[in-house]
């Protein structure tokens, strides 16, 4: 089956964070494709990617990025499939330059902005979970299994001292 989502980040350095929303992705059994595309380094790849992705089956774009993150923003002003931005944490200003950079979309391009970091990755995955849960029965049933499974964890393990 051809990728549903496909993960992008700015650099390798990304996938440190970027390997939590592939992990994610794989334990809900949804397709994904992973690659770096960077908006400075390689802009005409990023064109690409975005304007050919909607053809080629993606459903849903992940794109992270850390610093002067234009990823997400850019690839969202070339393509009309949902882009869910994860701000990477940076190592100068700790990924709030991320978050801002993609958060302050113009009207007209939205794109939607996770956490910085892990959290947001794990979150960009679920996202696009339930935005396929919509059409795809078996995902939204994958997701419902996730979120009980984070549910039934917690309330088996009230006492932390003893986990
Ligand atoms: C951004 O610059 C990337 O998304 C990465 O978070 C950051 C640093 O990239 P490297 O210099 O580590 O390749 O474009």
């Amino acid at each position: 089956m051809s990728a549903r989502v496909g993960v992008i980040m700015g650099s390798t350095s990304d996938w440190a964070t970027m390997c939590h929303t592939a992990e994610t992705l794989e334990r809900l059994g949804i397709e994904h494709e992973v690659k770096v595309v960077s908006a400075h380094r390689t802009p005409d790849l990023l064109f690409d990617y975005a304007a050919s992705a909607a053809e080629r089956g993606l459903e849903v774009i992940v794109a992270g990025a850390g610093g002067a993150a234009h990823l997400p923003g850019m690839a969202a002003a070339k393509t009309c499939l949902p882009v869910l931005g994860v701000p990477v944490q940076s190592s100068m200003l700790s990924g709030v330059d991320s978050l801002l950079s993609i958060v302050q979309m113009p009207a007209g391009i939205p794109t939607g902005t996770l956490a910085i970091g892990r959290a947001g990755a794990i979150n960009a995955a679920l996202l696009a979970a339930a935005i396929l849960g919509n059409k795809y029965p078996e995902i939204r049933s994958a997701l419902e299994d996730y979120r009980a499974e984070q549910t039934r964890k917690v309330l088996d393990h009230p006492d932390p001292s003893q986990s």
